[in-house]
């Protein structure tokens, strides 16, 4: 199902969303796009003459550290200048009203930004909790959610919080998008473990790492416990998320879309999601109570 509000599908949606018990709302980086977060994919999705798809791996940052961290210095920075949208604030809203109902809402959310945390919203799984592969230590809790203000050290796996600007000295000055630096700085100067000095990289979920087995446990809960899946903002070309809108679909759940693009998850596009979510989450007379 995808919407426009002039659809037919809008009202059904309506109507589905009045008396769902659980909804599960999935969120990729379209949803930031409107805070002027860049998307991975698309026109929005380089980084000097790199695609960012290519440098979230664990090989670009073992051929080189430097150039990572740069990547990853800029989407820190720029995050301070950043605020939750209009989606973000109306997915709170439809959390808050839930609860007092009685009702589930959960956001399942791709996006390492927190821009939905710092617009309120609790009720929220961060995808980017997770294990690797290539760990020497695998943790076995997700408690250390990973986002951009995280760090982990590749070598002993310590978690901290580092919201530093810029995260080291070396760094200062550096990642802008338009400037082209050469990525040279020594991994002595790049941030290093406070436990055993190593290199430390972000704490985030790269191609070929997988989620945390709680994270992944967790999913699989809110799966099969919702009633009504809203997928926003997201290409559904990366796995496990991708899959998630079939397998719903085919437990004869409804899901519905919001994107600016058609994608493989539903066929259509709709809309923006700063300026759909408020209409279509917004209270409605014949609300489940
Ligand atoms: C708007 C809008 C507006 C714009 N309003 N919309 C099964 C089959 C095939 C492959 C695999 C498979 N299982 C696993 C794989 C391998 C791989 C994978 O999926 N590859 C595919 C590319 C084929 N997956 C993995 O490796 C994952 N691990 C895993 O599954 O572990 C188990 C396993 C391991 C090894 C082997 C097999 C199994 C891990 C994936 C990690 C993804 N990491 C990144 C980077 C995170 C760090 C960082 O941010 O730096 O995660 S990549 C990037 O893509 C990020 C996102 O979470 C993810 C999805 O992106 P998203 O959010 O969809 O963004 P975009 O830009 O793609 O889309 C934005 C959308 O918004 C667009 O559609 C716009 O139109 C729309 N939009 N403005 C509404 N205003
Ligand atoms: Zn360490």
């Amino acid at each position: 199902m995808a919407f426009s509000t002039e659809d037919p599908k809008f009202a059904e949606f309506r109507q589905l969303f009045a008396k769902a018990r659980s909804v599960l709302v999935l969120t990729g980086a379209g949803v930031s796009a409107e805070s002027g977060v860049p998307t991975f994919r698309g026109s929005g999705g380089f980084w000097r003459k790199y695609q960012a798809i290519d440098l979230a791996t664990p090989e670009s940052f073992a051929k080189s550290p430097s150039l990572v961290w740069e990547f990853y210095q800029y989407r820190r920075e720029l995050m301070a200048t950043k605020e939750p949208n209009k989606g973000h604030l109306a997915l709170v809203e439809a959390e808050k009203r839930f609860e007092k109902e009685g009702r589930r809402f959960v956001i399942l959310t791709q996006n390492i930004d927190g821009l939905h945390r710092r617009a309120g919203s609790s009720n929220l799984i961060e995808m980017h909790g997770m294990l690797i592969l290539h760990l020497k230590i695998l943790c076995t809790s997700s408690e250390n959610i990973g986002n951009l203000f995280k760090t982990r050290c590749t070598s002993c796996g310590f978690v901290e919080e580092n919201k530093n600007n810029p995260i080291c000295e070396a760094l200062r000055g550096r990642g802008l998008p338009d400037v082209e630096t050469g990525s040279d700085i020594p991994v002595a100067d790049l941030p290093l473990c406070r436990q055993c000095q190593s290199l430390v990289r972000p704490h985030v979920v790269w191609f070929g790492e997988a989620l945390w087995p709680d994270v992944r446990e967790r999913i699989d809960k809110e799966i099969a416990q919702c009633d009504l899946f809203l997928v926003v903002g997201t290409s559904s070309v990366v796995y496990p998320a991708a899959a998630y809108a079939s397998i719903i679909s085919r437990l004869g759940i409804p899901v519905a879309e919001i994107n600016i693009e058609s994608t493989p998850s539903t066929s259509d596009s709709t809309g923006p999601s700063g300026e759909l979510l408020p209409i279509l989450l917004a209270p409605s007379v014949d609300e489940a109570l």
